[in-house]
């Protein structure tokens, strides 16, 4: 590879040219980032209020973690589960304790943790429940975002993630989010194994259920005997102002998970930013009860608890736990919505703000086919923040969680000028 360092029309030339078309990124070439910050190939510097879809919580290139991937990179990085490593003990035991669950099965991307706990679910559900076999069913939302793989995408409503990638995996209903008289209806019945279900929905525009959804979800499904599986690879890992957004009805104040007054999870997906957006690491907790359904040849994955993934996980959840990670989302989070608020009272461009933690939306007053909110992510991005839409009339903000109050305020201040000009030269012309 040459040395000589691309401009940015030369680097977004090469993707259009060489690179499937499966995304339409915003304009903007990263080369660098730290802490709260990314610059592009001419050294502009931009807040990240992505995060990587809240995989980089704990900031870019943080030197706990990178210490972490270097030392063990020099020393053992693969060895697949055909052997042992002297990582992957201490790291289950760690993950264990920290999460609170006796067992963790380590896989690498938020949709094969997915698949994981779907196949947890299923074989729960015949060797346990006693379901008859192939007749297991798994509740699932709509508007849910689980993933990409088929299986996957057979459960979602999204046109455009599914269409012309037929035909799809039977036994997987759905039900509409936040309703609780729909799910029991669909728990009631005796094939269902599993209700798959993301505590706040990310892709649907960081939609917020009612407070006690979850609690009563977690309390259906214990009277139902279903497993309760919480995809917290978005929510996890203090994004929302707690360790896990499931346990929201909980007690715990500390960074680790202490319980409980809310009944956890049965089956627990975490994803992205249990690295810290530094290698793919996904991870499905569960109690012995469950896990022990999963019998040697049964899963597994080439990559999935791998010696680099190990180190770099531990190292990521203790930057969470001695940062405070998940305090600091939850009070910068509740000042970004109250400034914010400001500002929707006062515009016509905005109609409101939600969220939870460091896990935030507006609405921008626009049809979803509109194009207001990707001109405003323009904008902002001139302005020094990128932040991306999300169906359209959306614009998601999730900053890495290592932001400092001042920083904060300064994003607010950005995001407010840059809609208040908007609504003076854009809006409506
Ligand atoms: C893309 C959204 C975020 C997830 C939940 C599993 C996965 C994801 C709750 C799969 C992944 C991503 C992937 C990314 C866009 C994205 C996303 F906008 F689509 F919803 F984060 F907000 N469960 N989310 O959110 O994890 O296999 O990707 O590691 O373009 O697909 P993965």
């Amino acid at each position: 590879m040459s040395t000589k360092k691309l401009t940015s029309e030369e680097a977004i030339a090469l993707e259009d040219q060489y690179g499937a078309h499966n995304y339409h990124p915003l304009p903007v070439v990263l080369d660098r980032g730290e802490g709260v910050f990314v610059w592009d190939l001419e050294g502009n510097r931009y807040y990240d209020f992505l995060s990587a879809y809240s995989a980089v919580n704990q900031g870019h290139c943080h030197p706990h973690i990178l210490k972490a991937l270097q030392e063990q990179a020099q020393q053992l990085t693969l060895t697949s589960r055909a052997f042992y490593n002297s990582t992957l003990g201490p790291y289950e035991k760690f993950v264990t304790d920290f999460f609170d669950y006796d067992k963790v099965l380590p896989m690498n991307t938020g949709a094969e943790a997915v698949e994981t706990a779907m196949k947890i679910s299923r074989r729960w559900g015949y060797r346990i429940k006693g379901i008859p076999e192939n007749q297991a069913r798994i509740i699932t939302c709509h508007n849910n975002f689980h993933g990409r793989t088929i299986s996957i995408i057979s459960a979602s409503n999204d046109g455009g993630a599914t269409k012309d990638f037929g035909p799809f995996t039977p036994g997987i209903v759905s039900v509409p989010y936040n309703d609780l008289a729909a799910l029991e209806a669909e728990l009631k019945h005796p094939h269902t194994a599993a209700f798959l279900v993301e505590p706040i929905q990310g892709e649907a525009g960081v939609f917020t259920p009612d407070a006690d959804y979850i609690p009563r979800v977690a309390a259906l499904c214990e009277q139902y005997n279903v497993l309760f599986v919480a995809d917290e690879v978005q929510t996890g890992i203090a994004r929302t102002g707690r360790l896990l957004a499931s346990c929201e009805g909980c007690n715990c104040t500390g960074a680790r998970c202490e319980s409980t007054i809310a009944k956890k999870p049965d089956v627990l997906i975490l994803g992205k930013a249990i690295s810290g957006g530094v290698l793919p690491v996904s991870a499905v907790l569960a109690n012995d009860a469950v896990m022990q359904v999963i019998t040697p040849g049964s899963h597994g994955s080439t990559f999935g608890g791998f010696p680099l993934a190990n180190r770099v996980a531990m190292a990521a959840l203790e930057v969470v736990e001695n940062e405070n990670l998940a305090e600091n989302a939850r009070i910068l989070g509740e000042l970004f919505r109250n400034e914010i608020q400001k500002l929707v009272d006062t515009t016509e461009v905005v109609t409101l703000v939600r969220g939870r933690g460091l896990l935030n939306a507006i609405v921008i007053n626009d049809a979803e086919e509109g194009d207001a909110a990707w001109r405003i992510c323009l904008k902002l991005r001139d302005n020094g923040l990128l932040a991306k839409p999300t169906h359209g009339n959306i614009i998601r903000f999730a900053p890495p969680l290592v932001m400092t109050r001042e920083q904060l305020l300064e994003c607010v201040a950005i995001i407010s000028n840059t809609i208040i000009e908007f609504e003076a030269n854009e809006w409506r012309k």
